[in-house]
């Protein structure tokens, strides 16, 4: 059980619409996948930085820095038995969440399919149901809806996405384009499940603009305050009935336990790619079961290299929430993996079942998107 080759490729993919956000508008995707290779088995991760520091600190740039000068040769020169092995090898390194959990993913899905296991069934994500355990065999997905140009048109798009079947919607907000946004979207669907995301646009100064919302019924609101802030948060939690959930504050299991405990939060977004991989999400999964707090799974705009473990991880119990999940083809024309994620009519998603992430990439596909590639070998 050896990994002998790793290879990174910066992927750029356009999306088939802009994706505004309070930080910035996306026309282009580009991550980094992660391939690791060992005994005649290939395992595949995504690594979900982005061109700029805008949604967090890291970017392609620096994650392909710290992969191939400080994370990579760890892979390279140790003998790892599992992928949780991994986090404990990488703790000499600071920070840099993205760039881990991108190797980290292609470890699990390449001792994954040596064990002839698919990621759900690795995550332990069975559910006890009479009195056997079964593994889910789909999950209720949601939609993330960015910024668009008018209330009106905001609300076609939300209309589209129902009418594909999506049962939970999330827009995004920012100051200015907040409250109007609420009601144009309760006017017209009083009982959709709903939810808004901030991304960190705003500061206690604004506790009115949430106020105002309070009574839209919204299943949660997301991140509204600084990135990285707990203390802002409880003071805001305190004055709403609406749960705060935390996105861009939470980086680990500990950050967690300090959001949930002290009130700053009562549902979390989970990220692998925010947190440092698989190993650290399902760690908050487990503290937040403790705390009867929900937790969801969160998007990076990820091909299907990156959904199939996130969709894979959202089969875990406590995502009792429908994640930022969607069909390959609601963020691509083309996918790099087959079969492609699909929605149903119910806006359920079905969980692969084949060995590691349970779909093919697409070699063309891939090669058709790639900007650069390095390999990297054991001496
Ligand atoms: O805050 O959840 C976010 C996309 C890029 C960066 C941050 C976020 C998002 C999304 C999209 O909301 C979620 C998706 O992948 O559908
Ligand atoms: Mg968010």
């Amino acid at each position: 059980m050896t990994i002998e080759r790793i290879e990174l490729r910066l992927i750029a993919m356009p999306l088939v619409a802009p994706f505004e956000t309070s930080f910035g508008i996306e026309t282009v995707e580009e991550h980094i996948i992660v391939r690791v290779d060992g005994d005649g088995i290939t395992g595949w991760g995504e690594c979900v930085a982005s061109e700029g520091p805008w949604y967090s600190y890291e970017t392609n740039q620096t994650a392909w820095h710290v992969l191939r000068d400080f994370l990579i040769p760890l892979v390279l020169e140790n003998e790892l038995r599992a992928p949780q092995d991994f986090p404990g090898l990488a703790a000499r390194v600071r920070g840099h969440n993205m760039a881990k959990a991108g190797l980290e993913a292609a470890l699990w899905d390449w001792f994954a399919k040596a064990q002839n296991k698919s990621l759900a069934e690795m995550f332990n994500a069975a559910q006890q149901v009479d009195a056997t355990y079964v593994l889910p065999q789909e999950i209720t997905v949601g939609v993330s809806v960015g910024l668009q140009a008018t209330p009106a048109a905001l609300v076609e798009q939300v209309r589209g996405f129902l009418s594909e079947g999506y049962t939970r919607i999330k827009i995004k907000i920012k100051p200015q384009r907040d409250v109007a946004l609420v009601r144009a979207l309760r006017a017209e669907f009083p009982t959709i499940r709903l939810q808004v995301d901030a991304n960190s646009a705003y500061t206690l100064a604004d506790a009115d603009i949430f106020r105002a919302m309070d009574d839209a019924n919204l299943l949660l609101i997301e991140q509204p305050l600084s990135n990285d802030d707990i203390f802002q948060h409880i003071k805001l939690q305190r004055e709403l009935k609406t749960a705060i959930c935390l996105d861009e504050s939470i980086h680990s299991a500990e950050d967690a336990e300090a959001a949930l405990e002290l009130g700053a939060c009562r549902i979390i977004n989970i990220k692998p790619g925010r947190v440092g991989g698989f190993t650290q999400a399902i760690k908050i999964h487990d503290l937040a079961a403790k705390h009867n707090a929900p937790v969801w799974c969160g998007g990076m705009l990820e091909s299907g290299i990156g959904r199939a473990g996130n969709v894979a991880i959202a089969s875990l119990p406590n995502f009792t929430l429908p994640g930022d999940l969607s069909a390959s083809r609601r963020y691509y024309q083309t996918d790099i993996v087959e079969p492609e994620f699909q929605v149903n009519a119910q806006g359920k998603m079905r969980v692969p079942t084949g060995a590691g992430i349970g779909v093919e990439v697409v070699q063309k596909n891939l090669d058709d998107v790639t900007i650069s590639t390095r390999m990297f070998r054991k001496k």
